[in-house]
């Protein structure tokens, strides 16, 4: 344990109010430094992307933080995916075997709070207003901006924790003395959002308990349920469109009309329940995505990047809060078990690189599950499958969204195992096109031959 306990944290967003909390529940002293201000004064002003999906290995550090009852509180269940096909029945996909087996749709913005307000409880010195700007990393002096009026300020620091998400102005600062070794790969497709109001009568406008998904081949649309009776309709599709209407991108589709006439073509059935399209389309912009690579995270005992400043993600597998709010309970349990800073942060790169590693690439081959396949027929027959092999193999076969979803597995164990298994169910169903042709004895020889017993974390 490290004599001189106290940190400097920059951005108290997600992962820095529950970090925050954790650190100050040990005993820690803890500064933390936001650049907007106090979002339970000016309310909350990161507007986008306003629900999260929040599952059990983000609950997990929200209970050792004593956070995990006013979150669960304002969080509405989504049982599966509901898929909303161009022609055809709407269906419910379930994501587990039952209710146990669910993930949870939370508000940033009153996620963010509850977590400020609990980091403030627990002795954590929060201040707003103050953007980190540069750091002198000899003399350990970190300058803030308060944007409001310009002003700069000296902070010193002994330790600084970089939790300033994808933008991270601490992971420049460290890349000016340190070569971080870092890579931006952008997917070529960006995201927009909209919203779906409540009824009339006040209810929701579909069904709640849901992950509603548009899968339309290259492109989709997903809306996650707000305890407010709304929904924010995430529409995801390539910046760069073709020279055909088959193939939109944000590029062709140039004005609020457009859109409108898009929707109609595409997401008939959604388009009426976005009564103000063109307004949501003209005033929020099509943001980018992207996946970030670094090599190291810590400048040796003087500073460390955590969450999305170390390894931002596509967003495809919901998982960049749930990754983040698994690096602050690691990142808490090393600071508590290393005498020295440096050896803290390093144990914690060890343990989390090959971990974020997994869950950005699992992320990335999402995508292209929701957007193209979640439809087919050879896709749901493999599911199906998977849930028969969990039966018949239980605690050897899980399926890999359980293990991403309702387990702390580590990622790559999950990958891994995934990989195995993906392989044995493209096997199983090559040629076959209903469960009732699946030849059990090959099946579970292949099992035997390629995966042992999963030792749960959990
Ligand atoms: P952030 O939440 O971005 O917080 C960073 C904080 O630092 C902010 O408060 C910011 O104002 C502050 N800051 C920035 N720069 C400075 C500075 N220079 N000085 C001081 N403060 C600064 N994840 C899920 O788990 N489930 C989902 O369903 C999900 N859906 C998503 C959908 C979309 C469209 C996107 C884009 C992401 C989604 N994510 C999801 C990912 C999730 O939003 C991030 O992984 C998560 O917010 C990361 O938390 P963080 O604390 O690292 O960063
Ligand atoms: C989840 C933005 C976002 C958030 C999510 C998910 C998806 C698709 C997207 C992954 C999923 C919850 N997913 N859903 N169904 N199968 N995989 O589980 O958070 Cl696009």
């Amino acid at each position: 344990m490290a004599a001189d306990r106290s940190i400097t944290l920059i951005g108290a967003g997600l992962a820095g109010a529950l970090l925050a909390r954790l650190l100050a529940l040990r005993g820690w002293r803890v500064e933390i430094y936001e650049k907007r201000g106090d979002p339970r004064i000016a309310g909350y002003q990161g507007g986008r992307s306003i629900n999260l999906a929040l599952a059990e290995r983000g609950r997990h550090p929200l209970r050792l933080a004593d956070a995990e009852a006013p979150v669960m509180a304002q969080a509405v269940m989504m049982r599966g995916r509901m898929v909303h096909p161009l022609h055809g029945e709407v269906n419910l996909q379930r994501y587990g075997r039952d209710d146990s087996e669910v993930i949870w749709s939370v508000h940033r913005g009153e996620l963010n709070i509850t977590l400020l307000n609990l980091a403030e409880q627990a002795g954590a010195k929060l201040h707003f207003d103050r953007r980190l700007d540069h750091v002198d990393f000899d003399h350990r002096i970190a300058h803030l901006v308060d944007d409001r009026d310009g002003t700069s300020h000296e902070i010193p620091f002994r330790a600084l924790i970089g939790s300033d998400g994808a933008g991270s102005a601490l992971r420049t600062a460290i890349g000016e003395v340190l070569d971080l070794d870092e890579r931006v790969e952008f997917l070529d497709h960006g995201y927009k959002e909209l919203e779906i109001p409540p009824a009339a009568d006040g209810g929701f406008r579909m069904e709640p308990n849901a992950l509603h998904i548009w899968p339309r081949g290259n492109y989709m649309c997903i809306a996650l349920p707000n305890d407010e009776r709304t929904f924010t309709v995430t529409l995801f599709m390539p910046n760069h469109g073709g020279a055909s209407t088959q193939s939109p991108g944000f590029d062709t589709i140039r004005t609020p009309q457009e859109a409108r006439a898009f929707f109609a073509r595409d997401f008939p059935d959604a388009l009426p329940l976005i009564p103000e399209l063109e307004r949501d389309w003209a005033r929020n912009p099509a943001s980018t995505l992207a996946t970030l690579h670094l090599e190291r995270w810590h400048l040796d005992r003087r500073a460390l990047v955590i969450g999305d400043a170390a390894h931002a993600m596509v967003p495809f597998h919901g998982q960049g809060m749930n990754c983040a709010f698994e690096d602050c309970a690691a990142l808490a349990e090393h600071l508590d078990t290393h005498a020295d800073l440096a050896d803290a942060f390093a144990a914690f790169e060890a343990e989390r690189k090959p971990n974020a590693r997994a869950i950005q690439q699992m992320a990335l081959e999402n995508y292209r599950e929701m957007r193209d396949r979640v439809d087919d027929a050879d896709y749901r027959l493999q599911r199906e499958l998977e849930l028969r092999l969990q039966q018949r193999h239980p605690g050897v076969f899980v399926p890999h969204y359980a293990m991403v979803s309702f387990l702390r597995v580590p990622y790559r164990v999950a990958l891994a195992r995934s990989e195995i298994q993906h392989g044995i169910l493209v096997r199983a169903t090559a040629n076959r096109d209903s469960i009732e042709h699946i030849d059990w004895t090959a099946v579970d020889a292949d099992i035997a031959a390629h995966l042992g017993p999963l030792a749960d974390a959990a």
